[in-house]
C-alpha cells in the first residue's frame, strides 16, 4: 500500500477532495476555532451551536446557529435530546454544508446538550452524502460527574454507530498531562491537540509526501472494527518520538494487539529513511503481528530537527484497566466503551 505517485498527480488528487471539519456545541466549536487559528489548508471549517453568544466568538469558514426558536440562542442546557431536535429541525442547512463531502471530521465535547445531541445527526447525514466520517469526541472530566457522564454515554453509542471511525479522547488523561494549568488553558491544550491531529491527518492525505498515504488508505484502515485512538509524539530523535507517542495514549485502552494502524512520520530535511524505519518499527512492535500497517512520511523543512509521529490505531480489542479506583461514573463510561468493542452488554455495578 505504498504509493509513489508523481507530485502533480498527488496535488491534483488532493485538490479534488472536499474535506470538512465540523465543530458541534461549545467544546467542538472551540476546537474548530483553534484549528482555524493554527491554519489548515484544503479544509472548510464549520461551527454549529445553539448558543448564539458563544458562536459569535468562533472563527470558522461558516457558522450555523440552530434551534433559536427552541433555545432562544441560549444553548441546550445539558440535554442531548434538545440538541438533537435542534439539528433535526435544521437538516436543510446541514445538507447544503455536506453536499459532495468526501471526508468529514466532527468534533464535540460529549457531556453537554448541544455537542452530544448534534454530532450523531451530523455524522449520520454526512455518511448519507457518501462522506467518510471521523468523529473526535472528548469524554467529561471526572469532576463533572453525574449528568454529564450520563449525557456522554447517551452520545458515545449514537456517534459511534454513525461514524466510520470514532476517536474518544479522555479529558482526564489530558488533565494528567497538564494538571498544573488553569482549566481554560487545559481545554486549550486539548483543543490544540485535536487540531493538530486533524491537521496531521489531513496533511498526511492531501500533501505530497515521500511515501504517500491516500484517501483509500484511510478508508481501508477504518474498516477495522473496535475502538480507535490516535497516538501522537514529537522529539528530535526517533526513539523519543515513539516513546512520547506510546506514553501518551489519550484513552485508557490497551492497544497491544490492535489490528490496524496508519502511521505517519513528518520531519525536517534531514529526515532519513533510517529514522523513519526506526519510528515505524518502534510503533509496530506494540501491535498484533498480523496487523495491517499503512504508513506515510513527509518532509517539511519547517520541522528542522523535529520528528513527529502520528498514528491512528484501529481494531483495539480491549479497554485497559487503569490503576487505582475509578468512580462509579467512570466505571459506567468504560463499560460503554467495552460494549462498543465487543457488542456485549456489561452488567452495571450497583451504586
Ligand atoms: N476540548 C474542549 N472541551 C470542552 C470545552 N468546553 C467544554 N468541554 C467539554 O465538553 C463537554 C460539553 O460541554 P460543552 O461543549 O460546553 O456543551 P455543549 O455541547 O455546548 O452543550 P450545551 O451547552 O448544554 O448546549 C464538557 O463537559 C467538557 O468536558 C473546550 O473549550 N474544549
Ligand atoms: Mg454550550
Amino acid at each position: 500500500m505504498i504509493n509513489f505517485g508523481s507530485l502533480e498527480d498527488l496535488q491534483q488528487g488532493a485538490a479534488e477532495l472536499k474535506i470538512l471539519v465540523i465543530g458541534c456545541g461549545g467544546g467542538g466549536c472551540n476546537s474548530v476555532h483553534r484549528l482555524t487559528s493554527i491554519g489548515i489548508q484544503g479544509v472548510k471549517t464549520i461551527a454549529i451551536n445553539t448558543d448564539k453568544s458563544h458562536l459569535r466568538t468562533i472563527n470558522a469558514d461558516q457558522r450555523l446557529l440552530i434551534g433559536s426558536q427552541v433555545t432562544r440562542g441560549l444553548g441546550a442546557g445539558g440535554i442531548p435530546e434538545v440538541g438533537e431536535g435542534c439539528m433535526e429541525n435544521a437538516l436543510g442547512a446541514l445538507n447544503n454544508i455536506l453536499q459532495d463531502a468526501d471526508l468529514t471530521f466532527i468534533t464535540a465535547g460529549l457531556g453537554g446538550g448541544t455537542g452530544t445531541g448534534v454530532a450523531p445527526v451530523v455524522a449520520r447525514e454526512a455518511r448519507r452524502h457518501g462522506s467518510l466520517v471521523v468523529s473526535m469526541a472528548t469524554t467529561p472530566f471526572q469532576f463533572e460527574r453525574g449528568r454529564r457522564m450520563e449525557a456522554a454515554r447517551w452520545g458515545i453509542g449514537r456517534l459511534n454507530d454513525n461514524s466510520d471511525m470514532m476517536l474518544l479522547l479522555d479529558n482526564n488523561r489530558l488533565m494528567d498531562m497538564v494538571n498544573h494549568l488553569p482549566i481554560e488553558q487545559g481545554f486549550g491544550v486539548m483543543d490544540q491537540l485535536i487540531s493538530e491531529m486533524i491537521k496531521g491527518l489531513v496533511e498526511a492525505v492531501t500533501l505530497p509526501s515521500l511515501v504517500n498515504i491516500d484517501f483509500n488508505d484511510l478508508r481501508t484502515i477504518m474498516r477495522h472494527k473496535g475502538v480507535s485512538t490516535i497516538l501522537y509524539g514529537e522529539s528530535t530523535d526517533p526513539d523519543g518520538a515513539v516513546r512520547e507517542a506510546l506514553g501518551n495514549p489519550l484513552l485508557e485502552i490497551d492497544y497491544e494487539g490492535a489490528t490496524g494502524a496508519l502511521i505517519h512520520v513528518t520531519g525536517g530535511e534531514k529526515l532519513s529513511v533510517r529514522k523513519v524505519t526506526k519510528v515505524l518499527e518502534g510503533m509496530s512492535e506494540q501491535l498484533d503481528p498480523e496487523a495491517q500497517v499503512i504508513f506515510g512520511a513527509r518532509v517539511d523543512p519547517s520541522y528542522k530537527d523535529l520528528i513527529r509521529v502520528m498514528a491512528v490505531i484501529t481494531g483495539i480489542q480491549g479497554v485497559g484497566e487503569k490503576k487505582g479506583r475509578r468512580s462509579h461514573e467512570r466505571e459506567e463510561l468504560v463499560n460503554t466503551i467495552e460494549e462498543l468493542v465487543d457488542g456485549r452488554p456489561r452488567r452495571r455495578s450497583p451504586r
